[in-house]
Order: C-alpha cells, then sequence, then structure tokens
C-alpha cells in the first residue's frame, strides 16, 4: 500500500509521520518547496514536540518522502487549509480553494480503486464538492455520488481531531469520525486509519462527519464564551469569576471552561463561522459566542488602559503572548492582539515575558517592546497583565505580585 498526504502542515505532516513509522511507504505532497527540501532533509518546518524525531526517522528508512507533485498512490488524505474569505462579520465564506486545487492535483493521478479522504476541516457539503471536482477532471472514472459502493473511486471525510502540543499522542489515541460517501468508501477509509489509530473507528456519512468536527469545536467556542460573558458580570458585580466557577462545576451536572483574554488558534475561531455561513438563521448562538469571544480582547485592553491611567508613568508587563499555554504557537493569538494595541495606544513602557519565544514577532519588534525575564519585568512594572497561563507563570511566588496591579485574565493567581 502506498499513502498520499497532501498538504504537509500541522495536520499533513504529523500524519505522513505517523503513518510511515508503521511501514507504510508514503509520499508527502506540497506546493512549498522549501517545505519539501526542509523534510526530505530529515528536519521539520512546523513545532510540535517530537515531530522532528519521528519525521528524522521515517526519512531516513525512506518510509516518508515529500515532493512538490502528486504520484500514484493507493489512497491520497487530503490535508489543506480551509480558511474564511474575511468579509462581513457575520458572512464569513469559507475559503475550498486549497481543496479545489488539491482535487485537481491529485486528479491526474487518480486510478480505480483509489481512496480519497478530505482531513481538512470543512464546510457542510464540502467532502461532495471534492467529489465533483475529482470527476469533472477524470469523466474516465466513476465516483460515488454517481455509482455508490460500485464507483471505481472511494471518498471519504475524516476530519482530524488532535490538540496542538499533543498531535503524536492524539492521532494514535483519539476515536476517528469517519464519513464515507458510500459503506465502502467508509469501510476503506476504516481500514486505513486501523494501521495507525489505537481509538475506535466509528462510521458516519459524510455530511455528518463535516458537522460533527464543526459542532465538537462550536461547542467549546460556546462554553468558553459563557465564561467570558460570566467573567464581565462578575468583575462588574465585584465577583470573582474564578471562586464562582469552581463552585458552580461542584454541581454534577454543570461544567463550564474558563474565561481568558479571548479565543486563538486557528480551530475554534474558525470553525463556528461555516456553520453559521451555512444557517445563519437558525445559528444564533454559535454566532454570538463567536462575537463576545472575539470582543474579549478589547475588554482587556480597556482594563489595562484603566489601570495604567493611575499611574504618572505606567510600567506593563504583559505574561504570555501565544494562543494558549506552553506552546509557542503565537497564531491568531489575542495576547498578542492585546499586546499589539497596547503598543498602538502608547499607554507607558511596555515589556513582554514570553519563555516559548526567543524573539519577538515582527510586527511588534522595534515597536517599543521589550521582551524580558519574568523576574526582570516584575521588577520593573507596576501594571502586570496575565495572558498566558505558562507552567513559569504558574510556578511564580504570588507575592511578588503582591505590590502591583494586576490584570489576571486567566486566573492564574
Ligand atoms: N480557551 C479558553 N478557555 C478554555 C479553553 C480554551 O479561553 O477554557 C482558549 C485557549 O486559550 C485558546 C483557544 O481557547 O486561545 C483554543 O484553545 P483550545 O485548547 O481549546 O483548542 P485548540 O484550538 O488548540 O484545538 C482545538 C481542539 N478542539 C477541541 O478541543 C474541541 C482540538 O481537539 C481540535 O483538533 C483543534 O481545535 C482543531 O484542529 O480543530
Amino acid at each position: 500500500k502506498k499513502v498520499s498526504v497532501i498538504g504537509l502542515g500541522y495536520i499533513g505532516l504529523p500524519t505522513a509521520a505517523v503513518i510511515a513509522s508503521r511501514g507504510i511507504e508514503v509520499l508527502g505532497v506540497d506546493i512549498n518547496l522549501d517545505t519539501v527540501e526542509t523534510i526530505n532533509a530529515g528536519d521539520i518546518h512546523i513545532v510540535e514536540p517530537d515531530l522532528d524525531i519521528i519525521v528524522r526517522g521515517v526519512v531516513t528508512t525512506g518510509k516518508l518522502r515529500a515532493t512538490t507533485s502528486p504520484e500514484a498512490a493507493d489512497v491520497f488524505m487530503v490535508a489543506v487549509p480551509t480558511p474564511f474569505i474575511e468579509g462581513e462579520r457575520d458572512c464569513h465564506q469559507p475559503d475550498l480553494s486549497y481543496i479545489e486545487s488539491a482535487a485537481n492535483a491529485i486528479a491526474g493521478v487518480l486510478e480505480k480503486g483509489n481512496l480519497v479522504i478530505l482531513e481538512s476541516t470543512s464546510p457542510v457539503g464540502a467532502t461532495e464538492k471534492l467529489a465533483h471536482w475529482l470527476a469533472a477532471a477524470r469523466p474516465d472514472l466513476t465516483f460515488p455520488q454517481d455509482k455508490g459502493d460500485m464507483a471505481d473511486i472511494k471518498v471519504a471525510h475524516c476530519p482530524e481531531r488532535v490538540l496542538p502540543g499533543y498531535v503524536l499522542q492524539e492521532l494514535v489515541s483519539n476515536d476517528r469520525v469517519i464519513g464515507g460517501m458510500s459503506s465502502a468508501c467508509s469501510e476503506l477509509a476504516v481500514s486505513l486509519y486501523q494501521t495507525f489509530v489505537r481509538g475506535e473507528c466509528i462510521i458516519t456519512n459524510a455530511r455528518t462527519a463535516e458537522m460533527a468536527k464543526l459542532t465538537e469545536n462550536s461547542f467549546r467556542d460556546v462554553n468558553i464564551a459563557f465564561a467570558n460573558e460570566l467573567s464581565m458580570i462578575c468583575d462588574k458585580l465585584k465577583i470573582n469569576v474564578w471562586e464562582l466557577i469552581k463552585l458552580a462545576n461542584r454541581h454534577p451536572r454543570v461544567n463550564i471552561l474558563n474565561p481568558g483574554p479571548g479565543v486563538g488558534g486557528h480551530c475554534i475561531a474558525v470553525d463556528p463561522w461555516f456553520i453559521v455561513n451555512s444557517c445563519p438563521d437558525e445559528a444564533k448562538i454559535i454566532k454570538q459566542a463567536r462575537l463576545t469571544n472575539d470582543a474579549k480582547p478589547y475588554y482587556v485592553i480597556e482594563q489595562v488602559t484603566k489601570a495604567a491611567d493611575e499611574f504618572k508613568r505606567p510600567v506593563i508587563a504583559c505574561l504570555g503572548l501565544t494562543f494558549k499555554a506552553d506552546i509557542d504557537d503565537l497564531r491568531e493569538s489575542p495576547a498578542l492582539q492585546i499586546v499589539r494595541a497596547l503598543t498602538e495606544n502608547q499607554l507607558g513602557e511596555l515589556l513582554a515575558v514570553e519563555p516559548n519565544i526567543n524573539c519577538l514577532p515582527g510586527n511588534l519588534a522595534g515597536q517599543g517592546v521589550e521582551l524580558t525575564s519574568l523576574t526582570s519585568a516584575l521588577e520593573k512594572a507596576n501594571v502586570v497583565v496575565i495572558l498566558v497561563d505558562h507552567k513559569e507563570f504558574k510556578a511564580a511566588d504570588a507575592s511578588q505580585f503582591a505590590t502591583k496591579v494586576v490584570i489576571d485574565t486567566r486566573g492564574l493567581i
């Protein structure tokens, strides 16, 4: 068997490496030549614990090879980005152009008996679109939308659900939702996932699988929005929201998530829009949760502005820049958004502490923000803004914060 993974990013590369580590021949395809060369040299271009070791291993044994142009294989796994086209606040049109390009790229090498799996998080109907794009490019082959179980090519949606930072564990241990466009498609996909997944492979149809993934991330977004709303209500009512949530969660059927400075990353802040875009009249709570979470950074900026106004020479220490704890991923980070706004507003001297990066990102460097250590920041600052609950900050002695005005968006102290 030969597996080809299209798109060697945060999902595609770990998936390709794990499958190759099971002794299966894997060809990784990416449009970026640098990415391809990096991988073929046994290195990686993304950050994920232990991924470098396993990629080096499978490249050395020849089980994983990368290229820019697709070749024939038994299975094609598509793991390309599905962003949305930024528009009006509530129109967020999903951008399926990467899936379409991937379809056109593999269509030429498809052979009877092949399985094509869409792994990218996608709006409902995207798998059917993928199958149509393939069919349009290959009129000599039959596809499940026309021939069901009898089709030459099998197509399925199996959304990835791994948590950044734990990708290698979760790729293997998570249950997988397998949504084939026909039963035969699902069964063939299950047989592939069973080569590396220890979790259960549960069969459904493609549309339900698409919606399941969007639902998981929307559930989390709505729950975080509830927590963020509570945190603002509690500020107004002079109640400690962290104590409140702890108490409420003692109820056997209540499980509120944590408020924070906003929701970052490239999944939870994106996927709910796919549902809102398909069903704008129905998806009211899901949409409001997005708006609430997107507004939270502005609430924090206002809090910091008020605190800084109390000082003649405010020195503001921002603890954490990444989108969540103990990773080095700055993409779509509310912490970064807040620090950027604070520099623009020129509130005072700005210090940033981020133990997981060595230098400030381009758009902050040279803006008067100084990247420094926790100790030195706490020495100098009169206002401390806790933006990420990194383990280094949790370990800090609470007495170090005692003389400061602290805005603790994560309930760390
Ligand atoms: N956050 C809070 N409060 C919380 C939990 C999270 O403010 O109680 C914030 C985080 O700080 C972060 C954002 O939400 O800014 C998202 O973090 P996360 O850890 O909830 O999720 P991601 O984006 O790292 O990964 C999610 C996961 N989905 C779910 O847990 C339902 C992961 O399993 C998915 O595979 C991933 O999205 C994805 O690729 O879709």
